[in-house]
């Protein structure tokens, strides 16, 4: 199986880059994983308290978990994955059954700053774009999706979003393979990406 990791700061556009590729690969199976589903689960903490935590420290993400995952789907073997409210900021107690594929795409904002995990991929990806864009697609997200107001968002950002993304993420580009700009026109880079792909499925 090809393992694809993903990374990027929040508003990075890791979720469009990932549609781009799928189009475009010649394949019968995929499996997508979301670190998001991987927060660990503080459903014994009140929702105020879960409302002030960071969700932007690798320390937030249940590796230990992911990586079992990773590890299981390569080994052909089904995997039950806990899905995580970004509403309530917990486990919602259902799970998605997933089947081993041909390829497994892991994406995230910190997938490419654990040592562990890192060792699990074929080909690291990283998806940049500058900062501003950045700010200005989480606060549209937010707004708009998350029903979060303007302040807090702004808040947020400068508080965590913005020291853990200089902390964690962006030096984490120094993992990556091949770092893919997601400002506007990046045809080139997607049709690059996918040939690699394709071409180590064949040699698979
Ligand atoms: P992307 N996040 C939440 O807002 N709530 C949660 O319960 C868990 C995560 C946010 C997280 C991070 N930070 O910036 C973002 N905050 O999800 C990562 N605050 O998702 O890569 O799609 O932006
Ligand atoms: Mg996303």
């Amino acid at each position: 199986m090809l393992v694809i990791g993903i990374a990027g700061g929040t508003g990075s556009g890791k979720t469009t880059v990932v549609e781009k590729i799928v189009q475009q690969l010649d394949l019968k199976g995929l499996n997508i994983i979301s670190q998001d589903n991987y927060y660990h689960d503080n459903s014994q903490l009140t929702l105020i308290e879960r409302e002030a935590l960071n969700y932007d420290h690798p320390k937030s993400i249940d590796f230990e978990l992911l990586i079992e995952h990773v590890r299981d789907l390569k080994a052909k073997k089904a995997v039950s994955q806990p899905i995580y409210s970004f509403v309530t900021h917990s486990r919602t107690g259902d799970y998605n059954h997933i089947e081993p594929k041909d390829v497994l795409i892991v994406e995230g904002i910190l997938v490419l700053t654990h040592k562990e995990l890192l060792k699990e991929f074929n080909l690291k990806v990283f998806v940049h774009a500058d900062s501003d864009e950045r700010l200005i697609r989480r606060i549209r997200r937010d707004t708009q999706e998350r029903g979060r107001d303007l302040n807090e968002v702004l808040h947020r950002y400068q508080t965590t979003l913005k020291p853990m993304h200089q902390e964690f993420i962006e030096p984490s580009k120094n993992e990556a393979d091949l770092i893919v700009p997601n400002m506007k026109q990046n045809n080139v880079a997607i049709d690059f990406l996918t040939t690699v792909i394709n071409n180590s499925l064949k040699s698979h």
